[in-house]
């Protein structure tokens, strides 16, 4: 029965050890939540790190059973792995880099990023130790990059879904850390990768194809010809606990007790891990500069601040806990009165209730993050205010920013911002309230936990089943087999083959894709055979054809169609077009020439091709969009067919098409196979045209009309050596 196994660093899990006794309690956060209804059916589990050193093989033995009971395994990890792996590379290299703070809290230490690697690479070998082909498998969070390549080597069919809890820098970020290329190339191990934001994919997406040798559909990845789906999935919580917390008796009696404390106060609630990507100490600015730019406000409204302990063994954080700490200190001497204390500040966690009692008692919740990847906080916020009042004021830098766009939302480096953020959400009427929480509350509700878990879940089963309709669709194996033994049987052949990304892989220069010897003689064996007629049918200029391929026994057919000739024969020229319409677009696509370096036009006869090949990464894409664009309504009225292809985007009379092209040639013969190779957008016409019995190849892992697929030039010309050796081993068998 197949199984799903999830991974984190850190178990779902609380582990005392009072009185010689381990005594465990399961954690309340949100993700243990979600995916509880997931580890722990079955055969499934959960995989991670205790969370403190176990080094005693009895005391790792008693650990076990007891985890084993709540379906989790555990991987144990020595002092100086957890100081390498977690504490070093993951919290000195990841977590700042990621968070935008590359230049004053990254340090890149080779030792550091070696036990990264062990790490992993520990985790791989306990997943191993449960995992078996099917079953599906969950990688959670930044300490894991490296995981899911480490499983697919392992497993090459396994599902394998990553998610990123933090945020995914911009390309500028990432690019510095200097193993970028192993953290990529470890992520795209999965079938699918998850991000919070739209934003996180698009960065993820751009490192990726800037760094690795991999090319990018929309949303999708070829690399080592599988499809990698990157996706965003926005996490939630559980709002259902949220929403009825308030209504318990215990955290009612805490709300009235937080009542009466502050019964002539308006409270601002801000809670946080102590985090520098959090925005604690300029959240304190701004209240600070409220009580000095409004005094009206001194002792009308106090900030309840608690701040979570964590990683307080790293001296920055120790820093920033002191500077926290003497930021209070100055506010609160400065502007405390007999009865009234600015800022309620607490260095701990709390129970659950104390926070559910806080969430419902307080009028704003300042939630002003630099950096985060999505920020739970405000959505246990939202939740929690069932009589629907109550402001949040929110960071644009918050994943949850995208969501809850009825906050106030702020720039965290505006302290102005902020302080003027407080005074609207203090002044705010209670209609306009009630109509930004309700909203914000229908969202939180819908998108909760389980919804997401659900999603990722199901994304992640459908990527599986595309990858699978690919495998089939592929030209291997029988389907490989079936295609090769009708061709050996068949008399009267005609063989479609496109060249540029067909035949040949592109080349920055357009003119270097010439043919190689291996090509020519694989083209010169598919042609003696008197079976068949081979069709080299290409966007190519008929010049440029005839200087390769005049001496030999093929078909050509050049610019899409417009020209074509038979061997020993002269060119023709389709009739009728005209090319007048040049006059017009020739210096409309100079002007992006002009301003596009590296790009170029390319003139056919009733062709105009913009090449952007050698022009910057992105620019170009950006460029050709804005071409297509302003060509757009011209093409239209001209009757003229816009073709945007491989770094290239070419405009040409609409009356000229491979499709057309080819049904004049399947038209006058009594041909009894039919094939056709082709990678663009060109060749669909072909594909299209074409009777239902011919086979039809796609090259590369576009959707496409073809009816199989192979993955590049190489395994075209592999495959056309098998049906060209098909024959003579046919003839030699009769
Ligand atoms: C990472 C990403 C992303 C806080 N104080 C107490 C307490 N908490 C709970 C909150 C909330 C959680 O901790 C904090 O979650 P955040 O989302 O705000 O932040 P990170 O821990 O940094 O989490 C973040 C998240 O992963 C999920 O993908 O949103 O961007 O950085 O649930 O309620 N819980 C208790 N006592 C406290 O005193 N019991």
């Amino acid at each position: 029965m197949p199984k799903t196994i999830i991974i984190s660093n850190r178990l779902p899990v609380k582990i005392n050890k009072s009185n010689n006794e381990y005594q465990l309690s399961p954690s309340e956060g949100g993700l243990a939540t979600g995916l509880g209804s997931i580890y722990k059916e079955g055969d499934n589990v959960w995989i991670g790190w205790p969370g403190f050193e176990v080094e005693d093989e009895k005391d790792q033995h008693t650990i076990n059973k007891k985890l084993h009971e709540l379906s989790l395994l555990p991987v144990y990890l020595t002092q100086q792995e957890i100081s390498e792996y977690y504490e070093g590379f993951s919290n000195e290299v990841l977590w700042p880099v990621f968070h935008y703070y590359a230049s004053s809290y990254a340090s890149y230490s080779q030792s550091n990023w070696d036990f990264y690697k062990l790490v992993n690479e520990k985790f791989r070998d306990a997943v191993l130790k449960v995992a078996e082909p099917g079953d599906t498998i969950w990688i959670h969070d930044y300490q894991l990059l490296l995981l899911p390549a480490l499983l697919r080597n392992a497993l090459p069919d396994v599902s394998i879904g990553f998610f990123l809890h933090i945020p995914f820098p911009s390309h500028e970020m990432f690019r510095l850390i200097p193993w970028r290329s192993e953290l990529l190339e470890g992520m795209l191990g999965a079938d699918l990768i998850g991000f919070h934001t739209f934003d996180d994919v698009r960065h993820f997406l751009s490192a990726v194809t800037r760094v690795l040798p991999v090319t990018s559909s929309a949303n999708i990845i070829s690399s080592n010809d599988r499809s990698i789906v990157v996706e965003s999935f926005p996490m939630g919580i559980d709002e259902h606990k949220y929403a009825t917390l308030p209504k318990q008796k215990d955290v009612i009696d805490q709300i009235k007790q937080i009542k009466e404390s502050f019964k002539h106060t308006r409270l601002v609630l801000s809670i946080d891990r102590l985090d520098y990507s959090k925005g604690i100490l300029q959240r304190l600015e701004a209240f600070e500069l409220l009580l000095k730019l409004h005094p009206e406000y001194i002792n009308k409204i106090a900030l309840y601040m608690i701040v979570v302990p964590s990683r307080d063994n790293v001296p920055q954080y120790q820093h920033l806990h002191d500077e926290i700490d003497k930021k209070v200190g100055s506010i609160n001497a400065i502007y405390r009165t007999m009865d009234w204390t600015p800022v309620h500040y607490y260095y701990r966690s709390f129970p659950i209730e104390t926070l559910s009692a806080l969430y419902y008692s307080a009028d704003v919740c300042l939630v002003t993050p630099m950096r985060d990847g999505m920020n739970l906080v405000s959505k246990e916020y939202v939740a929690s205010r069932i009589n629907n009042d109550g402001v949040l004021i929110l960071s644009e830098m918050a994943g949850a920013s995208k969501e809850l766009i009825d906050a106030i939302i702020v720039n965290p480096n505006n302290i102005g911002e902020i302080c003027r953020a407080i005074i609207q959400a203090l002044n705010m009427p209670l209609a306009e309230q009630q109509s930004r929480m309700q909203q914000m509350r229908q969202l939180v509700s819908k998108f909760n936990i389980t919804h997401w878990v659900k999603i990722f879940m199901e994304r992640l089963k459908e990527v599986k089943t595309l990858q699978r309709s690919m495998q089939t669709r592929h030209v291997s194996g029988s389907t490989g087999q079936s295609i090769i033994n009708r061709y050996a049987k068949t008399k009267k052949r005609l063989i479609f083959l496109d060249y540029d990304g067909t035949l040949v892989a592109f080349k920055a220069n357009v003119a270097d894709a010439s043919p190689d010897t291996e090509l020519y003689s694989l083209l010169d064996q598919l042609a003696e055979d008197p079976a068949n007629q081979v069709v080299l049918i290409s966007g190519r200029k008929h010049e440029n054809l005839s200087n390769w391929f005049d001496d030999r026994n093929i078909y050509l057919i050049a610019e899409h169609g417009a020209w074509h000739k038979q061997q020993n024969t002269r060119w023709h020229k389709i009739q009728g077009l005209s090319d007048h319409w040049k006059l017009d677009i020739y210096p409309i696509m100079e002007t992006y020439v002009d301003r596009t370096p590296g790009s170029f036009i390319e003139e056919k006869t009733y062709s105009l091709a913009w090449h952007y090949r050698k022009a910057q990464k992105g620019l170009g894409e950006l460029r050709a969009n804005e071409l297509m664009n302003n060509l757009k309504y011209q093409a239209n009225d001209k009757g003229l067919q816009l073709l945007p292809g491989d770094k290239v985007l070419e405009i040409k009379n609409m009356e000229i098409n491979k499709g057309k092209a080819a049904l004049t040639l399947t038209a006058n013969g009594d041909y009894d196979f039919i094939m056709a190779f082709g990678d663009d957008y060109t060749d669909e016409d072909l594909f299209k045209a074409l009777p239902d019995s011919a086979i039809t190849i796609k090259v590369g892992s576009n959707i496409s009309a073809a009816k199989f697929y192979l993955r590049n030039p190489a395994e075209v010309r592999r495959f056309l050596f098998d049906l060209t050796e098909s024959t003579v081993l046919h003839d030699k068998s009769i």
